[in-house]
């Protein structure tokens, strides 16, 4: 890192020659730019060491592939990775401005979803703070993940062209682009007496690579983002035309620019489109054929590829990288089929990430193939010789198994059953999850290859969810612990347990606290405009809005104490605000209506006098990484309200844990680990348990009526659902939302998501929870219980059970490291 004298002249000079300005003439956005580049250029050079250290060391190399990666803001992240925070802020305060404002002209990209592309950037920073050799590998998508507009109570996306003005963090690298080719058809030919085969007619794109550089912690490592873009071969031309090619060209010109363009913004659900298969192809291809070429540049023998290369499918959705990797090795490499097997099956890691049928990749195998024709023969012949192994060792139910475990069947590629088949670690992502997918989902498999099943309990990383997200709490540990070793090892966190009885070390944790939540009512305030008492408890969930994490619940639980508040003389309660955040994907029309639900719940109570402020209900627009830190850092209370068994892990409950709020949830994922850490008496635990959903939906679930006509509260709050209390123009507005919860659907249950059932339990909890809170020692004990417990949930721990148990790598020296 330069010094205080260079980083203030390396700003001053960037904005004079990237805008011709002298610095008190620089808007906030120019010195943006100009300070992340100055920061690229100190990065510069480790980068460049720690990819010579990778050949020198001759390091086996993670590549963690996958569809999404959410990494939010870079420029905050990587200062603190320098470990230049304070200098930083200092320069540009010299220079007249905050470094806070700055780091918000930042763009977030957005190249994920939620959870599961949250999760890969979390990896990302602890390999490279543990030193650890790897590649994220991904998509350059032009458009990431929309931004979200409430209009009248209404979700509206809006495209987020993040890349517009250009992103200061990343490099094209076009010397390392590859050809890859969709559809036409596979000739075969005979060479010698062996035979080869030969995609023809097919269409085809460029693939050009653009890294990011991930930094290590204060470690001197540089890690790369890899992430593909597309580009057309030839530009269209007329000597094309004159040749008849003309259809060709514009197509392969249309392949490429609509390849890359957008990310799909499907959380938790496969929507078996087209393009999506050929953005996975894509770069899988791009990524397989260099990571073969990088590998081949220091290694003569491809059978030595298991031992310096592994790659990680972040879910199904990389999994064509299988027979990829087959084809290259057959084809390319010259490989008989044992050989190929034998390398792929070693190098391959699959990690499921969810049980929800409506999430799992089945292709329909006419459309996979003919966009991949050679690739479908060779998933034809591993299917062929894994229904031979089923056959033989089960010789008296042999069809039975065929159904249950076939990699095709019924039409069908089923993409988890490859990457189980073909890799060699199948993992889940917190203890109950892989539990459930050994017992039950895969059950099949975990019996036939019991070996290969592993948990691996997801984590987060604490340089950004603690260190950038909460800077007053992160300095007060640090006084607290004498050291800020918890930056790089969590579990240090166990040291604030001394201060659990100490009166001051309990005021000061919730006076930051405190500060936090003021830093979030200003953030409502121009945001939403609306007015939030800061001493009010401040109970929040955000996450994707999904039917499955029931933020249905929640909301119907507001309008049960607002009508308590109206109709009960003698009820009171203590003032809170509920706090919402959540996208729907465009076309998911009921949690596009749970989303108006909420702000017109909103209009009305938080419109009403009478009710003296004590329940305010906001939803934040457009939540993202970069409000989200302020969020996790201000809240009181975790809402994890999924029904028992659909979350697989969830991590926002580890971010608030973190950030010292108890969690209100139910017996599932992560949540049964953050229990088993903070005990049961620290958390607000109700409702079924996984195994009583389970038996419930195995006995074609429960009866809601009977709660419905039982239970005249929750009645009530149902017929407001319909009677126009909360949509007065429109009666119907709310309808469907009501019918899910007490009608049979199609084949579905009424009430799948057991809402009703649940509600009472809910209802109880959250009394604990103000019980609680009303106590203010009590609480502020609880709080720091969380903190002091959160050790466990660093995606540090998650990795090095990977590195131990999965991929086997060895922590790259890096000499000039500070
Ligand atoms: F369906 N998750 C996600 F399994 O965010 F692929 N998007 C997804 O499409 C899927 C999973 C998929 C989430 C899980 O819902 C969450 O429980 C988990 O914590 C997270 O992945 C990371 O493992």
């Amino acid at each position: 890192m330069m010094n205080a004298k260079e980083l203030k002249k390396a700003i001053e000079d960037n904005v004079k020659v990237l805008y011709r300005k002298t610095i008190d003439e620089a808007s906030k956005e120019q010195v943006f730019y100009a300070l992340s580049y100055a920061i690229k250029d100190t990065v510069i050079d480790e980068w460049i060491n720690t990819h010579k250290a990778y050949d020198e060391q001759d390091a086996k190399i993670l590549y963690y592939l996958s569809m999404e990666f959410l990494i939010g803001r870079a420029l905050g992240n990587n200062i603190i990775n320098l470990g230049a925070r304070k200098e930083v802020a200092e320069v540009l305060e010299e220079l007249g401005f905050d470094l806070t404002d700055i780091e918000d002209q930042e763009s977030d990209p957005a190249l994920g979803n939620g959870g599961l592309g949250r999760l890969a950037a979390c990896f990302l920073d602890s390999l490279a703070t543990l030193n650890y050799p790897a590649y994220g590998c991904g998509i350059r998508y032009h458009y990431g993940m929309f931004k979200q507009k409430i209009e009248n109570g209404y979700q509206k996306e809006v495209p987020d062209d993040w890349i517009k003005n250009g992103y200061p963090f990343e490099i094209k690298r076009s010397e390392y682009s590859y050809i890859v080719k969709f559809g036409g058809n596979v000739r075969v030919d005979n060479v010698n007496g062996k035979e080869k085969f030969i995609q023809e007619n097919y269409g085809s794109v460029k693939a050009i690579p653009y890294d990011m550089p991930v930094l290590g912690y204060e470690n001197g490592m540089v890690n790369s983002l890899r992430i593909w873009d597309a580009e057309a071969i030839t530009n269209f031309s007329l000597e094309q035309f004159d040749k008849g090619d003309y259809q060709k060209a514009l197509e392969q010109e249309n392949l490429a620019k609509t390849l890359v363009e957008v990310l799909y913004p499907n959380d938790n659900h496969y929507a078996g489109k087209e393009l999506r298969l050929k953005q996975q192809y894509f770069f899988i291809s791009a990524s397989l054929q260099r990571a073969l070429d990088k590998f081949k540049s220091t290694h003569s023998d491809i059978h030595m590829l298991p031992e310096k290369v592994v790659f990680q499918l972040n879910d199904t959705h990389p999994t064509v990288a299988i027979p990829e990797l087959m084809r290259l090795l057959l084809d390319e490499e010259g490989l008989n089929w044992d050989e190929a097997w034998d390398i792929t099956s070693r190098c391959m890691a699959y990690t499921n990430h969810t049980i929800m049928s409506e999430a799992l990749e089945k292709w329909p195998i006419d459309l996979f193939k003919s966009l991949l024709p050679r690739v479908y023969q060779i998933v034809e012949e591993i299917n062929r010789r894994f229904v031979v192994q089923i056959r033989d060792r089960y010789p008296n139910n042999a069809a039975e198994k065929e159904k249950k475990m076939a990699i095709l069947y019924d039409g069908q590629v089923r993409m988890a059953y490859m990457a189980i088949i073909a890799g060699f670690s199948v993992n889940g992502v917190a203890k109950l999850h892989t539990q459930i997918l050994e017992h039950q989902e895969l059950k099949d498999f975990y019996e036939m290859m019991p070996e290969k099943f592993n948990n691996k309990t997801n984590g987060i990383t604490q340089r950004r969810f603690l260190v950038h997200a909460n800077p007053l709490l992160t300095d007060w540990i640090t006084k607290k612990l004498g050291s800020d070793k918890f930056i790089t090892d969590l579990p240090q966190l166990s040291g604030l347990k001394q201060y659990l009885n100490d009166d001051k070390s309990l005021e000061e944790f919730m006076e930051i606290k405190y500060q936090n939540k003021l830093r979030l009512v200003k953030y409502i305030k121009e945001h939403n405009g609306i007015d939030v008492d800061p001493n009010s408890i401040f109970d929040v969930q955000v996450k994707r809005l999904h039917e499955y994490k029931r933020q249905l619940l929640n909301i119907l639980h507001v309008m049960y104490l607002y009508n308590k508040l109206k109709n009960d003389d003698n009820f009171d309660m203590y003032p809170r605000t509920f706090i919402f955040g959540a996208k729907a994907a465009a076309g998911y029309r009921r949690a596009k209506q749970t989303i108006k639900l909420i702000n017109s719940v909103a209009d009305v109570i938080n419109n009403d006098k009478s009710i003296n402020g004590k329940i305010k209900v906001v939803f934040i627009e457009d939540y993202k990484v970069s409000n989200a830190e302020i969020i996790f850092a201000a809240a009181d209370v975790s809402e994890q309200i999924s029904t028992a068994s659909k979350e697989a892990s969830g991590t926002g409950n580890m971010k608030f844990m973190l950030n010292g709020a108890p969690t209100l949830g139910t017996m599932d994922g992560a949540n049964v680990e953050i229990v088993e850490e903070v005990g049961r008496d620290n958390a607000f635990i109700f409702g079924l348990s996984s195994d009583e959903v389970i038996a419930y939906e195995n006995n074609g679930g429960y009866d809601p009526m009977t709660i419905f006509n039982s239970d005249t509260e929750i009645r009530t709050v149902l017929m407001q659902l319909v009677n126009g209390f909360y949509s007065p123009n429109n009666t119907e507005e709310f309808r469907e939302i009501y019918d899910s919860l007490l009608k049979k659907q199609g084949n579905d249950r009424a009430d799948v998501y057991f809402i009703l059932k649940d509600f009472r339990s809910y209802a109880k909890a959250h009394d604990e929870v103000e019980k609680a809170y009303k106590d203010k020692k009590r609480w502020a004990k609880m709080a720091l219980t969380q903190t002091a417990n959160a050790g466990k949930f660093s995606s540090d721990r998650t990795i090095e059970e990977y590195v131990r148990d999965i991929w086997h790598l060895t922590k790259l020296r890096l000499d000039n490291a500070k």
